[in-house]
């Protein structure tokens, strides 16, 4: 049985997308919610990217979400419709959110959850949840394409649901970012910048955007900048990259399902899809940690390509920025710890402790 939804206890709390956004939803009175209260976070103001680029950045902090990214917006919808529809089973390939969010969701509504993910090309805080929360996990030697290319067979063939975000409704549950920030900001962003992989994310918040225009909620559109990993970049070439290859292993993707929706929504906005490299991405994942927020390295393409955009001098003036940041650090702690100057052993010894922080 699904639990009631929005006791009166939780008046003021977050009840989670499908409540929240219910008018905008596919769902119908005989739909069961199945949520973890995702969605609602924060958006945060970034002085130190507002006072470098002359904008007002802020970064739209989805590692909030209850399995640490924002596929939990789409997981949400995919997972209560497909509960709904009778299905037993759900299957996903992923870079390592898509398996994490369907495992936790799946779980929560009592399926069983399969996920292909390719082998030792998944950070360990990915796996751990596809673990812990009872997911079959198959390592495949190949890539995300090719995980992608075996579950769409699967689900043609067999009883189980395919929850990648070549399922409409992970879109649908994933056009609410655009539309959070919209409501806290209270107008749209000028410049809404994001990583993008297999652009379903790209897509969402595209229409998301349109939508809230076309029912008059916000003025006018932003423009949509977004970013490619260097290595992974098909969107950027113009051609599939037969074998992707960044430390982002999030966006480490060849051949994007969405690809010619993503490239509408670049025309469409006026905006641009272009690369970041490694370096780049490693530069900003430290900068906006180094302000508090702790996101995953993939999510600072947004961050990356922002200031890629400040050199080349392309930023208005005084624009209002949305960077997204996709997923939470913690899924890959290593990328924090790498390059870290050696830990500071002492024996339990205050003056000691503070010789060291140079305060005796
Ligand atoms: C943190 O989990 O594709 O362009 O299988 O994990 O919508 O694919 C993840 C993608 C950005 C790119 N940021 O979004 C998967 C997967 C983070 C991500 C993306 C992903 P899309």
């Amino acid at each position: 049985m699904t639990a009631p939804v929005a006791p009166a206890t939780t008046a003021g709390v977050w009840r989670g997308i499908l409540v929240e956004y219910a008018d905008r939803m596919p769902i119908g009175p005989d739909t069961p919610i199945v949520t973890l209260r995702e969605g609602g976070t924060p958006l945060i103001h970034s002085e130190e990217l507002s006072d470098r680029t002359g904008c007002e950045v802020h970064l739209k902090y989805d590692g909030a979400n209850p399995t640490g990214s924002f596929k939990d917006r789409g997981m949400t919808v995919a997972i209560s419709k497909a509960k709904e529809a009778g299905a037993r089973a759900v299957i996903c390939a992923s870079t390592g959110n898509t398996s994490a969010a369907a495992a936790a969701y799946a779980a929560k509504a009592g399926m069983t959850a399969a996920v292909v993910v390719p082998r030792g090309k998944i950070a360990l805080g990915k796996l751990a949840q596809a673990v812990i929360h009872g997911a079959t996990i198959l390592q495949i030697d190949g890539n995300f394409d090719e995980a992608l290319t075996i579950c769409r067979e699967l689900a043609d063939r067999h009883p189980v649901e395919l929850v990648n975000s070549v399922n409409p409704y992970r879109i649908d549950g994933q056009r609410t970012a655009a539309w959070e920030i919209c409501d806290q900001l209270g107008r749209a962003p000028d410049l809404h910048l994001m990583p993008v992989g297999n652009a379903g994310n790209i897509t969402a918040q595209w229409r998301g955007y349109r939508e809230y225009r076309d029912d008059a909620l916000i003025d006018a559109l932003p423009v949509v900048h977004g970013f490619q990993a260097a290595g992974a970049a098909p969107i950027v070439a113009g051609e599939r990259v037969e074998r992707p290859e960044t430390i982002a292993s999030a966006i480490r993707i060849g051949n994007p399902a969405s690809w010619d929706r993503a490239v509408a929504a670049r025309d469409e906005s006026h905006g641009t899809i272009t690369a970041v490299t490694d370096r780049e991405l490693l530069a900003a994942f430290r900068l906006v940690a180094r302000a508090g927020v702790f996101a995953e390295l993939a999510s600072s393409a947004s961050v990356a390509g922002l200031l890629r955009m400040h050199a080349e001098g392309v930023l208005p003036r005084g624009a209002t920025v949305v960077c997204m940041l996709t997923g939470h650090g913690l899924k890959d702690p290593e990328w924090a710890v790498a390059g870290a100057p050696p830990a500071v052993v002492l024996p339990p010894d205050a003056d000691r402790a503070a010789e060291a922080l140079g305060l005796a």
